[in-house]
């Protein structure tokens, strides 16, 4: 087992990959298909070419405020690509690479950066929950979610995704104590990307590691190079496979960086130094994937350039469905959370539709 030999309350990071693509954990290193690791590196570079494209469309004013991604891939793609079809997944804000490779389709992500309540209309066929944007308030959800399995005798396994700062939050302690007690088949993934928009990591907590609180609840955790899709991968399926056995939770903390702002109405610079995003811009997770997969002949410049020339017709083909998507309407505000209407909701709605006219 992977977590038993790395020790959260010593610092001890897992890794396949070091900084040079090098696999230096051979022991734990996944026997994956060319096809396989194929297909990760394709949806590493879909997700860059989509976050780049929000971000453009952001800057012309056709999509609201967005989260980017970048640095964020193999956090993001390593940890969905363990996961089978029956498992599900909590979101939070920025896990567009996760998305991706569990399999929403990309209109339904720009419609709900654009706006769209619909975009979060998660095909039937897809078991992903919503994007949740106050900060850790899935993870109690998740862990009910994985209290009803358990009752149920449902085999699947749950896999939340927040960030360092939501580890501040009483929610997110709140959730594990009780996954811990219940044995829940969650799996927790704290994407420690050192920042909750300017608020530090040293300032969320005084523990060592983050991976290290899950043993005040009774379960495992452990820290993992989250720039390393291998490692990202392994232990995931590792806590993945637990958790469907009945083994109870496990807390990942993937040890990242989050290269671009907070979302597009942060400015980063004001709060950390050009040294630093330049260190880590050095340790961008496409490129140390890139390096393994040409050591193994599996990369050439044909294949960056076709999976480049593959991601842009994608990812313009769904700017162009979601753009196409008729505005919704004012009154569609009240239609998605209650499935019956309070009074007081109900005489608001009335009230915006006379407002609104015979519209
Ligand atoms: C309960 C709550 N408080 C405050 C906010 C405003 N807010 C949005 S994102 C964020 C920081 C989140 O940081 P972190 O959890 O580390 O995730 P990251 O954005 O770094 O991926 C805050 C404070 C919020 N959305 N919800």
């Amino acid at each position: 087992m992977i977590v038993e030999k790395f020790n959260p309350l010593k610092g001890e990071m897992f890794q396949i990959l070091s900084e040079e693509g090098k696999v230096v954990s051979k022991e734990f290193a996944p026997k994956l298909k060319e096809k396989d690791l194929k297909s990760m590196y394709y949806n590493m570079i879909l997700t860059r070419v989509a976050d780049e494209k929000s971000l453009k469309l952001q800057r012309q004013g056709r999509m609201g405020t967005f989260a980017p991604n970048i640095g964020h891939e193999a956090t993001q793609v390593g940890s969905a690509f363990a996961m089978d079809e029956k498992d599900w997944m909590f979101p939070y804000f920025r896990d567009l690479g996760a998305f991706i490779t569990k399999g929403l389709p990309l209109k339904n992500y720009f419609l709900y950066w654009m706006g769209y309540e619909e975009g979060m209309r998660i095909p039937e066929n897809l078991r992903i929950f919503t994007v949740n944007i106050p900060v850790a308030s899935h993870l109690p959800h998740s862990v009910g979610f994985g209290m009803a399995a358990n009752i149920r005798k449902e085999k699947f396994a749950i896999v939340s995704y927040f960030g360092d700062g939501a580890t501040s939050e009483g929610d997110f302690h709140e959730a594990l104590n009780f996954a811990g007690i219940f044995k829940t088949p969650n799996v927790f993934i704290c994407v420690n990307n050192q920042y909750a928009i300017s608020v530090p990591r040293s300032r969320q907590t005084a523990s060592k590691t983050l991976a290290q609180k899950a043993l005040s609840y009774g379960f495992e955790g452990i820290q993992v190079d989250g720039n390393d899709i291998l490692a990202m991968y392994a232990v995931t399926r590792e806590a993945l496979s637990k958790a469907r056995k009945g083994n109870g939770p496990t807390l990942i903390e993937a040890y990242t960086y989050r290269l671009s702002d907070h979302t597009t109405s942060d400015d980063a610079r004001r709060y950390r130094s050009e040294e630093e995003v330049k260190y880590w811009m050095e340790r961008d997770p496409i490129k140390r994937f890139k390096i393994f997969l040409a050591d193994r002949g599996i990369w050439s410049e044909e294949l960056e350039e076709e999976f480049i020339s593959k991601a842009s017709e994608e990812v313009a083909k769904a700017v162009e469905e979601a753009e196409a998507t008729p505005p919704p309407k004012p009154d569609e505000v009240f239609v998605y959370t209650y499935s019956e209407l309070t009074p007081h909701l109900e005489e608001q709605l009335r009230e915006l539709r006379e407002i609104l006219g015979g519209e």
